[in-house]
């Protein structure tokens, strides 16, 4: 009972406090009251948008890193035209002619040699003595043909002219399975009087006991048998064909 009085109490209070508050709003003049104390800073807004550029900076100081590593080569370029003629060389010191004059000999040297030696490499038998060479393909003809296939190879027909030759050409008699070579010399311009290819008189000879005999007067070309005794002959017979070079 208590309670529920209490309770009605309270809300006949607040109809009396609303209605006095609604005639105050409506009817009553009033007055401003005093300002309050000013309120707390609220919390920090957000972000602001970018401003405007800046004016460009200085150009900086050149970089310190080390130099990259060098770019492809390039495509070849077209030829230029051709230079002018150079001026003539300062005269070379009398050592330097010396050695010019000494490599051109050189190179000549060479360069002959090599033209011999492959010459050489054109026949299937060669064997060398000094600074000769005995070759043959094992062709037989008569003297003139011999001549020929000599020279026809830049060569002559051999002719020894020392004993080291004579014999290393009668070692060529294994492999050609030969009785006589024909070796380069002849008494056709004069009778009993041998002489070179070149006309010139004999240095060296090896003539079997009682030879050259001109045997029945038409004997004026010469051969070798195997054991290296020369022999003169009719020059239209046909015996083993070896050049020298
Ligand atoms: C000897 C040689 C000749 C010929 C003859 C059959 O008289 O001197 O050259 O070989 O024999
Ligand atoms: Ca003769
Ligand atoms: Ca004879």
């Amino acid at each position: 009972m208590a309670l529920l009085n209490h309770q009605l109490f309270a809300a006949l209070l607040l109809m009396e406090f609303v209605l006095l508050l609604s005639a105050a709003e409506s009817s009553c003049p009033a007055y401003a009251g005093v300002p309050g104390t000013p309120g707390h800073n609220g919390s920090p807004g957000r972000d602001g948008r970018d401003g405007f550029p800046g004016p460009k900076g200085e150009k900086g100081d050149p970089g310190v890193g080390a130099q990259g590593p060098p770019g492809k080569l390039g495509p070849p370029g077209v030829d230029g035209p051709k230079g002018d003629k150079g001026n003539p060389g300062a005269p070379g010191t009398a050592l330097q002619s010396a050695l010019i004059t000494q490599l051109q000999s050189d190179v000549k040297y060479l360069t002959d040699r090599l033209t011999t030696v492959e010459k050489v490499l054109g026949f299937h038998l060669f064997k060398k003595v000094g600074q000769k060479y005995y070759v043959s393909d094992g062709l037989v003809g008569n003297f003139e043909k011999a001549q020929k296939l000599c020279s026809d190879a830049g060569a002559k027909i051999a002719l020894p002219r020392s004993e080291d030759e004579n014999k290393v050409l009668i070692s060529m008699h294994v492999a050609l399975q030969s009785i006589y070579i024909y070796i380069g010399a002849t008494d056709k311009k004069k009778e009993g009087h041998f002489v070179d290819m070149s006309d010139q008189p004999l240095t060296f000879t090896n003539w079997k006991e009682k030879e050259p005999n001109d045997h029945n007067g038409e004997e004026d070309c010469t051969v070798v048998y195997k054991s290296g005794v020369w022999n003169d002959i009719n020059c239209n017979s046909e015996w083993h064909v070896v050049c020298e070079l």
